[in-house]
């Protein structure tokens, strides 16, 4: 592939120290020891590792005589690295370790996790009890560290051999701190139904104490989860993991955006015991989608993930507003309002898809700078034992500072009825979540129970969408009704 504009490896400052590190991976490699600032002049000394076969990113390329990638592929030598890429998905594992034997450079490629880990997710193994090796490529072929060879390939430049690994090396706790005092999400202790509905909820907040009281909460960390339901299997991402494997997996890997675990039937799964620990607190007890019963979609999720993993730009199913606690780690949030898509994020015009195709620490590094700055725009920490809120139609990105287990639900409170209204009935090509054998008709269901349970607030609800339409501001917003105010930093939001 034809080196990019990159001259030099794409790190903001230039390497001060080297250093042998020594990885759990098992994996010995030198590093550069880095000082990471911003433009406000934060700084934070961090560690970027080498790629572990050193290859270097393609504009490296203009300074060195030759490029493996050029002169060591062969006839693949023809193609884009991206291409290169996806044809070798289409091998079998016995077929790209073979191909990695033919040359240094197709050596190279055949070691590129990306298509390790989908070829272990997709076989069988990932079905059955595991042992988590460090990378995908040890794990698939059940290959102990003392038996890998590395032969290190420094003059190979490419871009996307280099990208994920570099990328799971950037530091991403810079960008979770010094939140500028205009942008910190408000906190609270704890806030009563009325106050929510009246002042609260149509912009994100943290409640500091609420978690702390729910009984168990003493007890629960991710260590005591694991101990007692090491054999369940929860779902992660595409996969349904022994909890056991996905915790060996989370304390000792290297991915981009690591494996997440979202599991909706974590209750079930635990007998109910994790359900009786949380209850729901006061300000969030009203519920619409309540009406639905067993055919509403899936409302909560226990989540669970290392440092660095994490959502990437959403907003929430169904105009569904949410509330998620964190029972253990500590989440770096970053939100826009509805009608605001951060920068870096397109929606398509009926809002249908959005279309973000970056890793999380490729939107930092891209583009929190600007976000920071754009109007809106609300950040905050949300620690164990706090409960941080998402109002209906924000957009969120969040990223585990450490690892983190949180429990979250997906609700429609009273202020947010008309907004859930408005997604089921206007676009019903985003509506997610029901069973559609069950359900043909979301929004003809969700009204005819609103009607039988909740009429005079039906009605309101009605009356305040037919008003918007009504309205010049109705048509040139598309807010769903929703302001955003101006927070006041938790106390120990580092303000400039
Ligand atoms: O804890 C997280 O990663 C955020 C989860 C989230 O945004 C969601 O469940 O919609
Ligand atoms: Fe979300």
């Amino acid at each position: 592939m034809a080196p990019s504009t990159t001259l030099i490896d794409p790190i903001p400052s230039p390497p001060s120290k080297r250093q042998k590190i020594f990885s759990v991976t098992g994996v010995n490699i030198e590093a550069d020891i880095l000082s990471i600032s911003d433009e406000k002049g934060f700084e934070d000394t961090a560690t970027i590792s080498s790629h572990p076969l050193r290859i270097k990113p393609s504009g490296n390329a203009y300074t060195s005589e030759s490029n493996l990638r050029d002169t060591s592929t062969g006839l693949f030598a023809v193609f884009p690295d991206e291409l290169i890429i996806d044809i070798l998905g289409y091998l079998d594992a016995e077929s790209l370790s073979q191909l990695g034997f033919t040359s240094r450079g197709l050596y190279a490629f055949s070691r590129h996790e990306e298509l390790w880990k989908a070829l272990f997710i997709e076989s069988p193994k990932s079905k059955l009890p595991f042992t988590w090796r460090g990378i995908w490529r040890r794990t698939h072929l059940s290959l102990p560290f003392s038996k890998e060879v590395l032969i290190p390939t420094p003059d190979l430049f490419s871009d996307t051999l280099h990208r994920p690994f570099h990328m799971s090396q950037i530091p991403l706790k810079p960008y979770a701190s010094k939140i500028p005092s205009q942008n910190a999400i408000l906190c609270l202790p704890d806030m009563t139904a009325e106050d929510f509905n009246q002042k609260y909820s149509t912009a994100p907040f943290i409640l500091t104490s609420p978690v702390k009281d729910w009984a168990g909460y003493k007890e629960w960390s991710i260590a005591s989860l694991v101990d007692r339901y090491r054999d369940v299997r929860f779902r992660a991402e595409s996969v349904d993991w022994r909890l056991g494997d996905y915790y060996d997996y989370m304390r000792d890997q290297t991915d981009e955006s690591p494996l997440y675990l979202f599991d909706r039937a974590f209750v079930e799964k635990t007998g109910g015991e994790l359900g009786r620990g949380f209850t729901v607190p006061e300000c969030f007890g009203k519920d619409y989608f309540e009406v639905l019963g067993d055919e509403r979609p899936d409302r909560r999720w226990m989540i669970l993930g290392p440092e660095r993993s994490g959502s990437t730009f959403h907003k929430d199913p169904n105009a569904t507003s949410a509330w998620n606690a964190v029972i253990e780690g500590e989440k770096y949030w970053i939100m826009f309002p509805p009608g605001s898509p951060p920068p870096g994020v397109y929606e398509s015009e009926d809002h249908s898809e959005v279309t973000s195709p970056l890793s999380i620490a490729e939107w930092l590094v891209g583009f929190h700078r600007e976000a920071r700055r754009t109007k809106g725009c609300r950040e905050g920490i949300c620690k164990a034992g706090e409960i941080l809120y998402v109002p209906s139609g924000w957009w969120h990105l969040v990223v585990n500072l450490s690892p983190s287990l949180a429990l979250t639900q997906n609700f429609i409170p009273p202020t947010q009825l008309s907004a859930a209204i408005e997604f089921l009935r206007d676009q019903p090509g985003s509506v997610s979540g029901f069973n559609t054998k069950r359900v043909r008709d979301p929004y003809g269901l969700f009204i005819k129970r609103m009607e039988e349970q909740y009429p005079v607030e039906l009605q309101a609800a009605l009356e305040k969408l037919e008003k918007k339409k009504k309205t010049k501001w109705g048509t040139l917003t598309d807010t769903k009704g929703q302001g955003f105010s101006f927070g006041f930093g938790c106390e120990d939001s580092d303000e400039e």
